[in-house]
């Protein structure tokens, strides 16, 4: 699974992506062009730790997600649109994250967040429109396929009028059909406001909180500059200096579940002396999915699951106690895996 931190030149892409990977990639202007940094990050689970209590595993494994930071190579400021090359690795990746200037930048511009919401959702309905009217035109001079012309036409119809295509109610097998396109406003999005050290525990600002609420957009408040700092400090002075902040915890765990749940990720998890382990799973599969996720001969050979939620797993304290208290469920190839099921796969060879 791969985000994408995208927004305009310094809105704080880098800075929040080193924030997220405690990595140190250059930020700012001066920072190398048309370079892509990328990052892979745990994802945080209390329950793989609480699960690691009981079994004491050789390891933990945590679900995984990457980060991918397009730097602009054009220079920034020059001009505020999204070239070719930013728009294609914005295809690439699965959802994305625009980052938002927050804060007064250096050049002493006030942030202006819901604007630059507007704008950048703009750019991305344009780039969309502009794929369409392409394939429109080309499909003019055939006289065959009308079912995607149509299609299309509905697609421009909703992008003409300012509009997203996550929000057009689109079949399954419409949705097959346009999935080469790899639309922007297609993709699952979600706001990160970057926003001074001193906003670090403030809301949002009532507009842009309204318009993430209103178009179904996640949105994340993080004080990227501060928290690029915590990154990269131990874990007992980050507490310290958190809480100094007046937050719970450093933003890059809050970051990283949200990302997670708008990649549409679940995780199920396995328990054992090797490893505590969480694997993240499209919400809506199949346990025999889930199978397959492990290996490939467990999906073949499946026989069945046996499923406890991993709650009762902490509290009871292991899997025979589960089973006395009634608190293992046995569940065939269809059940839906919940978020949080720890299953122990029963299969053949
Ligand atoms: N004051 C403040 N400055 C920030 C913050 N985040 C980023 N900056 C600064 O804004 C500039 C641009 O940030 P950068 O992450 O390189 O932006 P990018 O172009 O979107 O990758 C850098 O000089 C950062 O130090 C923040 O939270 N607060
Ligand atoms: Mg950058």
């Amino acid at each position: 699974m791969k985000i994408g931190l995208v927004g305009f030149p310094g809105s704080g892409k880098t800075t929040v992506f080193n924030a997220l990977t405690g990595l140190a990639a250059e930020t700012g202007y001066g920072a190398a062009r048309g370079k892509t940094n990328l990052g892979v990050v745990k994802v945080p689970d209390v329950r793989v730790d609480a699960l690691a209590k009981i079994f004491k595993p050789k390891k933990n494994v945590y679900a995984e997600i990457t980060f991918c930071d397009v730097a602009l190579a054009t220079t920034p400021g020059q001009s505020r649109g999204l070239d070719d090359q930013i728009l294609r690795a914005m295809r690439e990746v699965d959802a994305l994250c625009h980052v938002v200037r927050g804060f007064a930048s250096s050049a002493g511009e006030t942030a202006r967040p819901l604007r630059e919401a507007h704008d950048f959702e703009a750019e991305m309905n344009l780039s969309d429109l502009i794929l369409v009217e392409n394939r429109l035109e080309r499909l003019k001079k055939e006289k065959a396929k009308p079912a995607e012309k149509e299609l299309l036409g509905k697609l421009k119809a909703h992008l003409d009028a300012g509009q997203p295509l996550r929000s057009l109610d689109l079949g399954a097998t419409d949705l097959v059909a346009i999935a080469g396109y790899r639309f922007l406003t297609l993709k699952p999005l979600m706001l990160i406001l970057d926003v001074a050290e001193a906003d670090a525990a403030a809301p949002p600002p009532a507009d842009l909180a309204e318009h993430a609420r209103t178009n179904g957009l996640g949105l994340v408040v993080l004080a990227g500059a501060v928290e690029m700092d915590i990154a990269q400090m131990a874990p007992e002075d980050q507490k310290e200096f958190v809480a100094s902040l007046g937050l719970d915890e450093p933003a890059a765990g809050r970051f990283i579940r949200a990302a997670y749940a708008l990649c549409d990720l679940i995780s199920f998890l396995t328990v054992g002396e090797d490893e505590c382990r969480a694997w993240p799973l499209r919400k809506g599969s199949s346990a025999h999915k889930a199978a397959g996720k492990i290996h490939s001969d467990i999906e073949r050979g499946f026989i069945r699951a046996e499923v406890m939620r991993w709650e009762d797993l902490v509290r009871l304290g292991s899997e025979a106690k589960c089973r006395e208290a009634g608190r293992l469920r046995l569940e065939g190839k269809d059940y839906v895996v919940a978020d949080g099921d720890v299953i122990n796969f029963r299969f053949n060879v």
